[in-house]
């Protein structure tokens, strides 16, 4: 069946982690009749979370899209994981979803999970229904949990729904939008329509007006119809709400039990009325700035959100068509690679379930294709006549890092080419080869994160690898000035080597160029590649040394500033004045200059008082408010330079620098000491001393290296 965009729904499913967001798309799905029997996750046999990594360990970890119909419309439903360490797929489904469902625990309510999406949500700007889930648990909290939600998002919380608490069991929902009663059988599914309980009525008709009020608001005709009248008929209330969820003007809360397949089917229904097609929703996005109308006449455009690679497949590209329509046999040309893929088969897929299709799929459909040769996330493939580039999901920054080695070292070849695989698959992970550290480094968002990636190439791939702690990038700098006289001079054999050269240097943060003692001639600022700089100033009058020379001296600087006295770490920020010097006729040049430099350098560097610096993050972390004293406590064993507190909803946001040193498995140790109610980020923010004691330490150490 071919579905117009008018038709078509995207909608994907965000939460806190066990909030039942996959066991709810299992009902969404069942209830539509697109699957035969509905799944559970203890069963581990539901229609998304259908690898074994996530049958075992019964979560999500992939997202999963999966599509239903209803009525006439196409609803594409895409389940994400709750756990932040998988955060890359809550954004690519956000990027391409035109609605979120944001599921809500009825026992937690606002979970740190909540908090995080949402600020997602709020950047993505996208309409966003909460649906109150677990309803059937006995601590079930409906009006605590509206009221959380009242408190977080104010007035645009619009409660569509209420429980109707009979003989404690949650079978009744009294819904205020179409003023019905439904009551449900013990396996819940299709509700039959019952009188609305007395005690319900008043309160009904105070959500019913709130709502039809939050529809008018949208539109003048509709406010004018509204006052006059006092009400709104069918279609102008579907109007108004569709205008009004649209410009996230209001939130809609529904109530379920997806466990119990209780409410699932009226979220169907309201997705199908209510909730924007892909043409009512917001233009999308192109990297030049401009916007892209999601209208399927206009030539086609297509935009891969994922990718993965399954070994008896290949390359699995899950794509929106953003504008136009596709359809097996197009040929699409890629604006990135500017490689043409040829389609030979369109799927659209329930889970682990693809099924090609030879209808079009029309501009605001999500769909799949297999083996693209050079196509990967982010890109865009266009028909001819089109060279449109979709603006990019921007992935976030990693969170963690390890060092790893291969078990068996002869296959860390094989290794690094399978994290690679992985790497393109998922853009939050990050394979780093730190010559630096003479460490391989994987970066991820969580213990979690990198352990699966592990875990995943043991059982995909039969390697097994090992993490090991990270080493630190120490830089060294100097704390006060010296000065040194360099010769260099070689006499064997041939010819000779001879350079002198008068030196003087300074830390770089020590005020401005000294122009009062030295006749500055030149200034050459260097960035260095790991980071600060090095201040060459030249001052050479009366040509001592010829400014041809300038070059090796900076080289032979540079060179030396690779691996400090102190612990072989890299210098940083130091400002060096070149004030004299002395040539030979025949034996001066650049080598000779700088082996000079270089020397003379470490000289002066040795007499400066140096010092050594450690990297900073600067930590963010959100916890719910009784346990921010714990968090603090250990933020500051970890040497943390608390740098504000704040609240943000129900949450406590702290901000910190704290060494790099002292982040080793923080990601697992927040876990325990919140029990998973706390979340946190990190950037690399700058270099500051390391204390005394610490310093001492790392010089001996270091000591100890050269000495073996
Ligand atoms: N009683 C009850 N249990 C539920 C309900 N919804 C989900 N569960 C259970 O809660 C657990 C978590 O449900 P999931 O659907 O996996 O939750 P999720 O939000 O997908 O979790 P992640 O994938 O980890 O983010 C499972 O054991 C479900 O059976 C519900 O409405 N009532
Ligand atoms: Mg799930």
């Amino acid at each position: 069946m071919e579905f117009k965009t008018g038709n078509i729904r995207n909608v994907g499913v965000f939460g806190h982690s066990g909030s039942g967001k996959t066991t709810l798309v299992e009902t969404m799905v069942f209830e539509s009749k697109g699957s035969q029997r509905k799944g559970s996750i203890t069963q581990q046999n539901t229609l998304s979370d259908y690898t074994n990594i996530e049958k075992e360990k019964q979560h999500s970890i992939f997202s999963t899209p999966l599509h239903a119909n209803w009525k006439s419309s196409k609803i594409n439903i895409i389940d994400t994981p709750g756990y932040d360490d998988f955060i890359g797929e809550v954004l690519s489904t956000l990027k391409v979803i035109d609605t979120a469902i944001m599921t809500i625990n009825a026992q937690n309510g606002i979970e740190v999970g909540t908090e995080i999406i949402w600020d997602y949500i709020q950047e993505y700007k996208k309409p966003t229904i909460f649906v109150i889930n677990q309803m059937d648990k006995e601590k079930a909290d409906y009006e605590n949990t509206i009221e959380q939600l009242r408190n977080r998002f104010g007035k645009k919380i619009l409660p569509i729904q209420i429980p109707v608490d009979s003989s404690n069991s949650f079978d009744q929902i009294v819904d205020a939008l179409r003023m019905v009663n439904y009551k449900f059988n013990e396996d819940g599914g299709k509700p039959s329509k019952i009188a609305i309980p007395e005690a319900f009525k008043d309160q009904m008709q105070d959500m019913h007006n709130a709502i039809v009020e939050a529809a008018a608001e949208n539109d003048e005709a509709l406010m004018e119809k509204y006052f006059e009248e006092g009400s709104l008929s069918e279609t102008e209330l579907a109007h108004g709400l569709t205008l009004g969820i649209s410009q996230q003007s209001f939130f809609p809360v529904f109530i379920c039990s997806a466990e119990n397949n209780i409410g699932s089917g009226r979220i169907m229904g309201f997705i199908n009325d209510i909730c924007p097609s892909p043409e009512q929703a917001p233009n999308g996005n192109l990297e030049d700035g401009s916007e892209i109308d999601c209208n399927d006449t206009d030539p086609t455009s297509i935009f891969i959100y994922k990718t993965i690679s399954e070994p008896s497949v290949g390359t699995v590209s899950y794509f929106k068509v953003y504008a136009g329509k596709v359809k097996a046999g197009d040929e699409l040309k890629n604006a990135q690679s500017s490689e043409n893929e040829r389609i030979p088969n369109v799927y659209i897929c329930n889970g682990k379930e693809r099924t090609g299709i030879k209808e079009y799929l029309h501009a605001g459909d999500l769909g799949v294709l297999l083996k693209l040769k050079s196509t990967h996330t982010n890109d865009t493939l266009n028909a001819k006549g089109s060279s449109h580039k979709i603006e990019p999901i921007n992935f976030p920054e990693s969170k963690i890092r390890t060092a790893f080695k291969a078990n068996d070292e002869r296959e860390l070849e094989k290794l690094i080419k399978v994290l690679h695989t992985i790497e393109n698959e998922d853009p939050t992970i990050l394979v780093e080869n730190n010559s630096e550290l003479k460490q391989i480094l994987l970066h991820g968002q969580g213990q979690q994160h990198l352990e699966l990636i592990k875990y995943r190439i043991l059982k995909v791939y039969n390697l097994e690898m090992h993490f090991e702690r990270p080493a630190i990038s120490y830089r060294e700098t100097i704390s006060s000035s010296a000065n040194s006289v360099y010769r260099h001079k070689k006499q064997s054999g041939g010819s000779g080597q001879f350079a002198e050269i008068h030196l003087k240097i300074e830390p770089l943060n020590d005020g401005p160029v000294n122009k009062k003692d030295f006749n500055v001639k030149d200034i050459i600022i260097d960035e260095l590649p790991w980071g600060g700089k090095l201040e060459l100033i030249w001052c050479i009058v009366g040509g001592s040394i010829d400014s041809k020379y300038i070059n090796a001296i900076k080289k032979g600087i540079i060179k030396r500033m690779e691996g400090g006295p102190l612990t072989g770490s890299c210098v940083q920020d130091i400002r060096v004045y070149v004030y004299d010097g002395k040539m030979h006729s025949v034996d001066t040049n650049d080598m000779a200059f700088m082996l000079a430099a270089s020397y003379g350098f470490k000289e002066a560097f040795e007499n400066a008082k140096s010092k050594i610096l450690e990297p900073f993050y600067q930590l963010e972390v959100l916890c719910p408010s009784d346990i921010t004293g714990d968090i603090m406590a250990d933020l500051q064993s970890r040497r943390a330079i608390i740098q504000g507190m704040n609240s943000e909803g129900a949450y406590q946001k702290i901000v910190a620098h704290v060494p790099q040193a002292e982040m080793y498995q923080y990601a697992s140790n927040i876990r325990a000491i919140s029990q998973g109610k706390a979340k946190f980020s990190r950037i690399l923010s700058h270099y500051a001393l390391v204390p005394a004691n610490i310093q001492s330490e790392l010089i001996g150490s270091y000591q100890q290296t050269l000495s073996q």
